[in-house]
Parts: C-alpha cells; sequence; structure tokens
C-alpha cells in the first residue's frame, strides 16, 4: 500500500476521475433547514437528472447523515466535493506556503517546491467518507508528516497537532502518534496528478486509515500543541479518533 516513490514518477492527470466541481457548498448544518432546502429543490433538479439531485442532497449534508443522503443512489463511486464555506480563492503552487509552528525548535516555512523536494511516499487506498460514499484505488503522493515534524524538531511538551485551511473555517486534530503513523501525508498529488483546488489543492492532508473528514483540504498551516483541539467536524460530535471501521457506527 505504502511505497517511497521513485521521484521521477510521472504523473498526467485523471480527467475520468478529476470531474469539475459545481460551486462549492454554503455552511452545512447536520440535518435540520439546509437538508429541507435541499429536498424540496429536488423537483426542479430532478428534470436535470440525478446526478444533480444527488450533488444537491451531497452539498446539503457533508458529511452527516448517511440515512438521508440513502434516500437517493449515489451517482456513481466518485468523490463528493465538500466546502464548509461557499467559496475557497485559489492558491497556485507558486503561492503557497506551509507554516510549522507551536511547540516546535524552529518553526518552518515550507513552500510548494520545499514539500515536493522532500522524500516523497505513495498510498494507494479506498477513501472513505463517513456518510458511507467510498472511492476505491485512490492514488496518493506526498511527504510523510512524520518527515516534516522531524526537520522542525519538537519541543518536549508537544503531544497533538492543529490544521489550518486557507479556506478559513475548517480545522482538524491528529495526536502526535497518528501523525507519525506511515500512512499519514502531507499530499501534493491525488488521483495521479496535482491536486485539483475543489479537492484541496494544492496541498491537502492524507490520513488513510481515517474517515475522509480528517483529510483536511487546503491546508495552510500545522501547529503543535499541548493536547488535541477538537475540528470542525469534531465539535458537531463527530469521533476525534476517527478510525475506518472502529467508530461512527459505519464500516
Ligand atoms: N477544508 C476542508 N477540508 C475537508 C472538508 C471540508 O469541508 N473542508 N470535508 C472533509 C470531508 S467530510 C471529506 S469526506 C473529504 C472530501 O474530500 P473531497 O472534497 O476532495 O471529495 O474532505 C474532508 N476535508
Ligand atoms: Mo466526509
Amino acid at each position: 500500500m505504502t511505497d517511497k516513490a521513485d521521484p521521477a514518477y510521472d504523473e498526467t492527470y485523471d480527467k475520468a476521475s478529476g470531474k469539475p466541481s459545481d460551486k462549492t457548498p454554503g455552511k452545512p448544518s447536520p440535518v435540520g433547514r439546509r437538508v429541507i432546502i435541499g429536498m424540496l429543490g429536488l423537483g426542479a433538479a430532478g428534470i436535470v437528472g440525478g446526478a444533480t439531485i444527488q450533488r444537491a442532497i451531497d452539498r446539503a449534508l457533508a458529511p452527516v447523515s448517511k440515512s438521508v443522503s440513502g434516500l437517493v443512489p449515489a451517482a456513481g463511486g466518485g468523490f463528493r466535493f465538500y466546502s464548509v464555506v461557499d467559496e475557497v480563492k485559489p492558491r497556485p503552487p507558486a503561492a503557497y506556503t506551509l507554516g510549522v509552528t507551536g511547540l516546535v525548535k524552529a518553526p518552518r516555512t515550507f513552500t510548494f517546491a520545499d514539500l515536493r523536494a522532500l522524500g516523497q511516499t505513495r498510498i494507494t487506498a479506498e477513501f472513505h467518507c463517513v456518510t458511507g460514499w467510498t472511492v476505491p484505488g485512490v492514488r496518493w503522493q506526498g511527504v510523510l508528516l512524520r518527515d516534516l515534524l522531524d526537520r522542525v524538531g519538537l519541543d518536549p511538551a508537544a503531544k497533538a497537532l492543529r490544521f489550518r485551511s486557507f479556506d478559513g473555517a475548517y480545522t482538524e486534530s491528529l495526536t502526535l502518534a497518528q501523525a507519525r503513523r506511515p500512512d499519514v501525508l502531507v499530499a501534493t498529488s491525488m488521483l495521479g496528478g496535482p491536486i485539483s483546488h475543489d479537492h484541496g489543492g494544492p496541498v491537502r492532508l492524507y490520513v488513510a486509515p481515517m474517515y475522509g473528514y480528517k483529510s483536511l483540504k487546503w491546508l495552510s498551516g500545522i501547529e503543535v500543541v499541548d493536547r488535541v483541539v477538537p475540528g470542525y467536524w469534531e465539535e458537531r460530535g463527530y469521533d476525534v479518533d476517527a478510525w475506518i471501521n472502529a467508530s461512527n457506527g459505519y464500516g
């Protein structure tokens, strides 16, 4: 599943799986008003087609209710694009930076080129959203998070990490032990090519053993802290330890 990548890894963007997103959704709220609005919208959306209906429902629900989403069959096995904000300003790789701060010996800013120049790891695995949709055989490439941590050096008080997104709203967390796993990446490639804006590019987190909500998109900062601070969906009731098949009632 995981292998050290050949630096000459030649990627061509997979258009088949990188279908363009419609506009990112508004703030989802767990099965409430937005769901009702989404369902009322079905009459009009139904004329356009099933995929549109599914996307409308997914937008209203991310990442919340499997049961309500299950009312309409999924339109194929692809990714749903999720965002908790209406719009995220695209950031080209040349303008991208990742700050690693907090309880570290030497805070550092990594450019996109810095990340690509570090040792690369590839993972191919099934992607699981907690709402029940999965995508088999997704290819990822990036820097092991633990390699970045080793570069900045940790303070003895370091216990956990907080991740921030340049969407300005989404956050995530990992314990230090989770962050050091060999299947947790700061990813610069997904689906065989650059990570598209809708999928959280140019750089997102990829936490292979956990549900999709851990894989924060549009990664902009990593702060080393002395305790776990629950992330966006975790503050709204989802498990902080999001192991696939071991939590959240799915699998
Ligand atoms: N910044 C940000 N990251 C995010 C999310 C989000 O809404 N905002 N949604 C999460 C959820 S619930 C899932 S399943 C995946 C979906 O990834 P995709 O939008 O690339 O399909 O992203 C995760 N990371
Ligand atoms: Mo999700």
